[in-house]
């Protein structure tokens, strides 16, 4: 039996589901939002699964203005604050290649970031390193996340985040995502980006096209 055999009257039980659920969102206010933060690396460093932690299940998957790239925004709450979550597509470098990483930088030079957050693999700090020269120098507000901790421990890596933190004047976290280490340290920093805002300076860098 299909709708329109139904003996129940369907407009009057449609009326009724629709208003018990505009009733049930109606007086709920938009949350505000006290900052924004954005995740940048190459693929495959943990971006999506830090993007998760942070920001839980709620998320906003949609495709980038003109392109098929997917772009997830969520929404973080550290201490009271709510902050901003964009999970950007994998991007080698701020020259961009690929249609993600046209993306990535045009999202990193059109919206404005008290963080971003540049998520590198511990495995191979020297090959992601000049990523993060490159967000600097553009004048991004940069934290360096150093993930997968867990597998450069079982590598015997020892990676001295003090003294990187020295040379490079940014905050660097030692993590592992996967395993909710470092996620604290990560928001406490974050935190500090709220009451210290970095205004970007991008003007040396044209939106690529
Ligand atoms: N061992 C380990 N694996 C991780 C960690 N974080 C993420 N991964 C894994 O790395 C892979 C890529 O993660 P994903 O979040 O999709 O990377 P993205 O491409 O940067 O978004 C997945 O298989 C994750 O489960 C971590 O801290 N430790
Ligand atoms: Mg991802």
């Amino acid at each position: 039996m299909n709708c329109h055999q139904c003996q129940k009257n369907c407009k009057t039980s449609k009326r009724a589901w629709w208003q018990r659920l505009t009733r049930k969102h109606r007086g709920k206010q938009v949350p505000k939002i006290d900052g924004n933060i954005a995740l940048v690396g190459t693929p495959n460093v943990g971006k999506s699964v830090l993007f998760h932690k942070l920001t839980g299940i709620y998320v906003d998957v949609s495709n980038y203005p003109g392109t098929t790239v997917e772009v997830s925004r969520g929404v973080t709450k550290i201490k009271g604050h709510q902050i901003g979550v964009v999970d950007t597509p994998g991007m080698y470098s701020l020259v961009p290649i690929s249609e993600e990483e046209k993306v990535a930088r045009n999202l990193l030079l059109q919206e404005s970031f008290n963080a971003v957050i540049h998520v590198i693999d511990a495995k191979n700090l020297g090959r992601m390193l000049p990523l993060t020269f490159q967000l600097m120098e553009a004048g991004l507000p940069v934290v360096l996340a150093i993930n997968m901790m867990d597998e450069a421990d079982n590598l015997g890596l020892k990676i001295h985040s003090e003294a990187l933190e020295t040379e490079l004047g940014i905050p660097v976290i030692l993590m592992s995502a996967a395993l909710n280490r470092g996620i604290r340290e990560l928001k406490q920093t974050l935190l500090q980006c709220l009451s210290s805002p970095t205004e970007a300076i991008l003007a040396n860098l044209e939106v690529a096209r």
